[in-house]
């Protein structure tokens, strides 16, 4: 009997598989790969249905001899173990990212003769309702929440972008490259208080009010189903703390960053040159105990954020303050530093690392921009945040347009510089 071999990647089993089932079926024996966890994310979707789960239901279909894992998006390990006569796939695979998967598959199969059959993609409108209705379910709050999570325990750098409004964030939920490892997407967003203060004209010193500050939340949450890590500055009030992690957990924040400042809390990129102080490692750790208590979810985290490299405090300092607020219960680590190079933060993460192996490390390359993802992660860090780079680039790109504009006395010489109207409103969805 011939072997066949087919994927499936989805966790929603419709008409159009039972079609390729039945396909593959008249060919020979099939063994369907059913595309792991990890794959099934960073590829497709976050999968609502576990592995083990949709291992079952697949194994339950008519004309499913054998079920495996695919622990990869390339075909080449399976291929090599099953040697199949044919690979069996939807020809959408002809485009986008598929289309490397295709052609690996292609070259690897005819060192033994194996072929590719490619039935006609089955389009079905209710079942493309139905995907955009299980997409509403990725952007519930505890499912955010939930990848994470997962992806910082896969040990994944999540990559995190900075978004202030609804239309920012739409760009970073959509906003995607092909590598040469694949699909790349950004896995979070940064809420941060310098740019939701600088888009409402204000300074960066806890200025915007949390109401304010919520309400572009909640503009997020409701389009988007990417994790928020929201930088709440010092935390505020100690009393006070308690209810704003209950009002961020509550709106759907994933993460909520406090900083070991007091006073009057200044951006940390100004460092020394204005005034700013430390908070007490005592008082901090109140701060956070108080936090910790306050939080329902499990998954909701609370990270301590250490600001003795950009206030010239020195590295004893920064990793006695990370244990102490380990201890005091913070969910992760955060460690600012302004330097031109990443140094001081490579040693400071090396040695954190030799004394606590799983606390998340996060960092915020912009002074330091060279740096990069790998070498980070090298470093024992979970996560990066590219903290303000996209308001910086939108501005000089809007003031280019309103001098265009003034100099020509109309618009025809900006139109080239702006998008078109047609392609603005197509990045919004309608429901
Ligand atoms: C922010 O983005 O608001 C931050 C990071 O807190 S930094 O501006 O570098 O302090
Ligand atoms: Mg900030």
């Amino acid at each position: 009997m011939k072997k066949v071999y087919l994927c499936i990647s989805t966790d929603v089993i419709q008409t159009g598989h039972i079609n390729i089932i039945n396909e593959a079926a008249k060919l020979g024996e099939v063994t369907v790969g059913v595309l792991c966890d990890e794959c099934a994310a960073k590829y497709e979707r976050y999968p609502l249905i576990p592995l083990e789960e949709r291992m079952k239901i697949i194994a339950g279909l008519k004309g499913v001899s054998h079920v495996v894992v695919q622990e990869d998006i390339y075909y080449d390990d399976i291929l090599y173990k099953l040697r199949p006569d044919y690979v069996v796939h939807g020809d959408n695979w002809k485009r986008g990212y598929l289309k490397k998967v295709r052609e690996r598959v292609v070259q690897v199969i005819s060192e033994w003769g194996g072929q590719i059959v490619e039935p006609p993609y089955y389009k079905n409108a209710s079942f493309d309702y139905f995907k955009g209705a299980m997409n509403e379910l990725r952007g519930l709050p505890e499912l955010r929440r939930q990848k994470l999570k997962d992806k910082i325990e896969r040990g994944e750098i999540v990559k995190v972008i900075v978004t202030y409004d609804g239309i920012s964030a739409l760009l970073a939920e959509k906003t995607e490259v092909e590598t040469e490892k694949g699909k790349k997407q950004f896995d979070a967003f940064w809420m941060s208080s310098l740019c939701d203060s600088t888009v409402k004209g204000k300074p960066d010193i806890e200025l915007v009010d949390i109401s304010s500050r919520v309400s572009v939340v909640n503009d997020i949450m409701e389009i988007t189903t990417k994790p928020i890590i929201f930088d709440a500055d010092t935390g505020g009030q100690l009393e006070h703390f308690g209810y704003t992690i209950r009002t961020l957990e509550r709106v759907g924040v994933s993460a909520v960053i406090i900083e070991d400042k007091c006073g009057l809390k200044r951006n940390s990129l100004l460092g020394n040159e204005v005034e700013q102080h430390q908070d007490s490692i005592e008082n901090f750790c109140e701060k956070i105990k108080a936090g910790k208590a306050a939080k329902i979810s499990k998954n909701f985290m609370i990270i301590a954020r250490i600001e003795s490299l950009i206030l010239e405090q020195g590295m004893e300092d920064a990793l006695k303050r990370a244990q102490e607020y380990v201890k005091a219960g913070a969910d992760g680590i955060m460690m600012h530093s302004r330097a031109k190079t990443p140094d001081e933060i490579f040693e400071f993460a090396d040695k954190f690392r030799k004394m606590d192996s799983e606390t998340p490390l996060v960092v915020v390359p912009t002074t330091y921009a060279t740096v990069t993802e790998e070498e980070l992660k090298a470093h024992g860090i979970n996560i990066v945040i590219y903290a303000n780079q996209t308001l910086r680039a939108a501005f000089p790109a809007v003031q280019k347009v309103m001098q265009t504009i003034l100099e020509n006395g109309r618009c025809y010489e900006a139109n080239e510089q702006c998008m078109s109207i047609k392609d603005i409103l197509s990045l919004i969805p309608i429901k």
